[in-house]
């Protein structure tokens, strides 16, 4: 488990790194479950200051690399796109390293804000046509560039031979406790095989996918039109399942994965079609028909994948995630499980 940590000594430090005044002030900023983040006020400027989990993302110098591969290739090619430009430091560094806390720096964009939930069909269709759009830019970017920050990261069938391996050797009374839960995991296995046929099939092209589309990675601007796409330490060759599953799996549902009194999940319909409306406006000429025909199947395999990352953690006593509460991992198993059982009641996935 890793505790983003901040304190005025290390600011300090941190300020004088970038030419930050005495006066900078932080704020924590979001709610990812991996990076801390902080806003930084300075008499001058907003920023957004990050430490970059490095028990996740091992070599966080691959992540800054991919981003200013990415960075460059959009200036230069889409000047208009607005993007959140990494700050350099007095040495022009973009990462710097403090006593072993890895931290970077971004322009906060004026106007801009963002949201922690969908509420209306108008943000899904504005989130979606975002995130297309960054696939659409890329569409000439040599996928071959980008460093493949966490490999396997979304390999469903590694994801379900990490739950096997945690019912062999993981927690024998969380298991004994969480028996229905995996039980039906186990029932769902379909979902892995329609996957591997579909990775293994020709038409499924690898582009560049951001593969963590939740609503707080898009900017907006005041009047709610969407601005950009942040967050782009996961950014590697992916399929656009990745993306289309996880905006299907976190836009739909009026309620997060945090909550636990699951007959609030529900699925409302008009917004799936709000995010196929935006994703393809900027995607569906890039998309071949045999990838068009696996849109609602991305929201399967997004929601089984959590349903089982969530609870492979529960059953390794919350080594990845981490937890507020004994059950926390558990419960977040439990949500996503029935948002799947929601999900499958209303569209017909076979
Ligand atoms: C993690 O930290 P955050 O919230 O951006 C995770 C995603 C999960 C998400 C679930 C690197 O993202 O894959 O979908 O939690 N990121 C990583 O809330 O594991
Ligand atoms: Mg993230």
């Amino acid at each position: 488990m890793y505790f983003a940590f901040m304190n005025e000594q290390l600011f300090r430090k941190i300020c004088v790194a970038y030419g930050w005044s005495e006066h900078a002030l932080y704020e924590p900023l979001g709610s990812g479950l991996i990076n801390g983040t902080w806003k930084v006020i300075t008499e001058k400027n907003v920023y957004v200051l990050q430490a970059v989990n490095n028990q996740i993302f091992k070599e966080p110098k691959l992540i800054d690399e991919n981003i200013k591969a990415v960075t460059k290739f959009i200036s230069t090619n889409h000047a208009d796109y607005l993007f959140p430009a990494l700050i350099q430091t007095t040495t022009g560094k973009t990462l710097i390293e403090s006593a072993g806390v890895w931290l970077r720096a971004f322009a906060f964009i004026d106007g801009t804000k963002t949201f922690t939930t969908v509420n209306t069909k108008q943000q899904a269709f504005e989130a979606a046509y975002q995130f297309g759009k960054f696939t659409a830019l890329l569409h000439d970017f040599n996928t071959a560039e980008l460093h493949i920050v966490l490999p396997d990261f979304h390999n469903l069938s590694l994801r379900y031979h990490q739950f096997k391996e945690a019912l062999q050797h993981g927690n024998s009374k969380r298991i004994n406790e969480a028996k229905e839960a995996i039980a039906f995991l186990q029932s769902q296995q379909y979902i892995v095989e329609k996957w591997t046929e579909f990775i293994n099939n020709k038409e499924a092209k690898l582009r560049v996918t951001h593969h963590d589309t939740k609503i707080s990675n898009v900017l907006f601007d005041e009047a709610n039109k969407g601005v950009c796409i942040i967050d782009l330490d996961t950014i590697m060759p992916g399929y656009f399942i990745s993306d289309v599953g996880d905006m299907l799996r976190t836009y739909v549902c009026p309620v997060s994965e945090e909550v636990t009194d699951f007959d609030k999940i529900i699925i409302r319909k008009d917004f799936v079609q709000a995010i196929q409306d935006g994703y393809f406006s900027t995607m569906k000429n890039e998309l071949s028909s045999f990838e068009q025909d696996y849109f609602y199947f991305a929201c399967a395999f997004m929601i089984y994948m959590q349903a089982l990352r969530f609870l492979t953690d529960y059953l390794n006593n919350d080594v990845y995630y981490g937890c507020k509460y004994e059950l926390h991992n558990y419960n977040r198993a439990l949500n996503q499980i029935r948002l799947l059982e929601n999900f499958q009641s209303v569209v017909s996935l076979i």
